[in-house]
C-alpha cells in the first residue's frame, strides 16, 4: 500500500467529499489519459463524464502534480471525479487558437501544479539570457512558489562566478545555485530543498541539463539524457512530457520539456515583484500618469541618466508589461466575443 503522504498529500488538500473517493496525485497526462498515483499504486484514470459539465475555465482540468479524488476502479481505468484547490499553479499563455467564431483565443494553460520550489535550469554554455530569467522569476511568484535559480554546466565554464554574482547582486532574495551534474559540483548546496514532501518543478530551455539534474540528485539513471548531445542545441526534446517522479530519498520532482515560449498571464503581480525597485521609481514621478518620456521630474529618466537604472533593464520591464497590457486585452476581447457567440447561438 501506499503512502500518498509521501508524494506530498497533506490535509490540506483534502475536499468534503462522499466516503468512496480516493485521493490520488496525477504524474503523468497523455491527452485524455492519466497516470496517477493512490495507495493502490501507479495506475490509469480518466476524467469522469460529469466533470466535463462542471469546468467553467480551461484551468479547471488536472495536470501534473495535481491532487484529485478518484472513483477507483481495480479492473479497469479509474475516474476523476473531483480536483483540489490548488496550492500554486503555472500557467502560460496558450496561443494554440481555439477558435471561437472566427476569433482566435488566448487563455491561460496551466501547465503544471502544487510545487514548492521552482528550480529555474539555466546553463551556463550557451544559454544565459537575463531576459528569459526574469521572465521565469515573474512566472514563478505569480505560481505562489518560491524560485531558485540553478545554474548548470559549471564545468564547461570557468567564468562561472562572474555570472552567479551579476544574478544574486540583481535578486537578492534569490538563491543562486551553480552545479555541475556531470562533476557533482554544487549538488550539496540542494539539499535544504530536497525535503521529504516538498514538490520542485525543473523549468528551462530544451538541452540545459534538467533531467541530468534529476540523475544527480537521484544517483541513478531516472530520466533519459541524450549523451551525445554536445551543445544546448535548440528544438531537440530529450524530456518529452512532464512527468512527477518520486526519488529513492522522497524528494517530488516534475521534470520537464524545454519551455522557452512562456507566456505570461496575469503575471503583472510577478512582474511587479520582480521589478520591485522599478515600480518604486515609477511612484516617485511627478506626475501619476508619466510616461518617462518627456515629462518634468521623471524618475525613471533622472535614474536612466545617473547609472541607477540599468538602461537593458528598463527595456526588458518595457518589454515584459506591453507583453502583459497586450495579453489582457487579448482576453478581454475574447470574452466579449464569447459572450457575443453564445447569444448568437441560443
Ligand atoms: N558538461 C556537462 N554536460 C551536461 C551537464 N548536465 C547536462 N549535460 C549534458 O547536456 C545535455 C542535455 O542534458 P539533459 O539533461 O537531457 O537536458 P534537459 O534540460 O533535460 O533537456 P530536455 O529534456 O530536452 O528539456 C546532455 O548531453 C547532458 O549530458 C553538466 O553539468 N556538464
Ligand atoms: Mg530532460
Ligand atoms: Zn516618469
Amino acid at each position: 500500500m501506499i503512502n500518498l503522504n509521501e508524494y506530498g498529500w497533506n490535509i490540506d488538500y483534502a475536499e468534503d467529499v462522499k466516503q468512496n473517493l480516493v485521493p490520488a496525485r496525477i504524474v503523468e497526462v497523455h491527452r485524455e489519459l492519466y497516470k496517477v498515483i493512490c495507495e493502490y499504486g501507479e495506475i490509469n484514470a480518466k476524467l469522469k463524464g460529469t466533470f466535463y459539465k462542471e469546468i467553467k475555465f480551461d484551468d479547471d482540468i488536472p495536470v501534473v502534480g495535481d491532487f484529485v479524488y478518484l472513483q477507483y476502479n481495480q479492473y479497469g481505468d479509474s475516474l476523476i471525479a473531483k480536483l483540489c484547490k490548488r496550492k500554486s499553479k503555472f500557467s502560460r499563455t496558450d496561443f494554440s487558437g481555439h477558435a471561437v467564431g472566427y476569433v482566435k483565443t488566448i487563455h491561460e494553460q496551466v501547465v503544471a501544479a502544487n510545487f514548492d520550489y521552482v528550480f529555474i535550469v539555466v546553463s551556463l554554455n550557451h544559454d544565459f539570457n537575463m531576459n528569459r530569467i526574469e521572465r521565469y522569476i515573474g512566472a514563478t511568484i505569480q505560481s505562489g512558489a518560491e524560485p531558485v535559480i540553478i545554474l548548470t554546466k559549471v564545468d564547461l565554464n570557468s567564468d562561472y562566478e562572474k555570472y552567479v554574482n551579476k544574478l544574486k547582486s540583481q535578486y537578492i532574495n534569490i538563491d543562486v545555485i551553480a552545479i555541475s551534474s556531470k562533476t557533482g559540483f554544487g549538488l550539496d548546496l540542494l539539499e535544504k530543498y530536497l525535503n521529504k514532501g516538498k514538490t520542485l518543478i525543473f523549468l528551462g530551455s530544451s538541452g540545459v541539463g534538467k533531467s541530468s539534474l534529476v540523475n544527480a540528485i537521484a544517483s541513478e539513471e531516472i530520466m533519459k539524457v541524450n549523451s551525445i548531445r554536445e551543445d544546448d542545441s535548440k528544438g531537440r526534446h530529450t524530456t518529452t512530457h512532464r512527468q512527477l517522479i518520486l526519488l529513492p530519498s522522497k524528494t517530488i520532482i516534475i521534470d520537464t520539456p524545454g519551455m522557452r515560449e512562456l507566456g505570461m498571464w496575469n503575471a503583472e503581480d510577478g512582474i511587479k515583484k520582480t521589478f520591485s525597485e522599478i515600480e518604486e521609481l515609477i511612484d516617485q514621478c511627478k506626475f501619476s500618469d508619466c510616461a518617462h518620456k518627456s515629462e518634468p521630474g521623471c524618475a525613471i529618466k533622472h535614474a536612466l541618466k545617473t547609472g541607477e537604472l540599468d538602461e537593458d533593464r528598463w527595456k526588458r520591464y518595457l518589454q515584459l508589461t506591453n507583453e502583459n497590457i497586450f495579453g489582457k486585452q487579448k482576453s478581454a476581447y475574447t470574452k466579449k466575443e464569447k459572450l457575443i457567440n453564445k447569444i448568437k447561438n441560443q
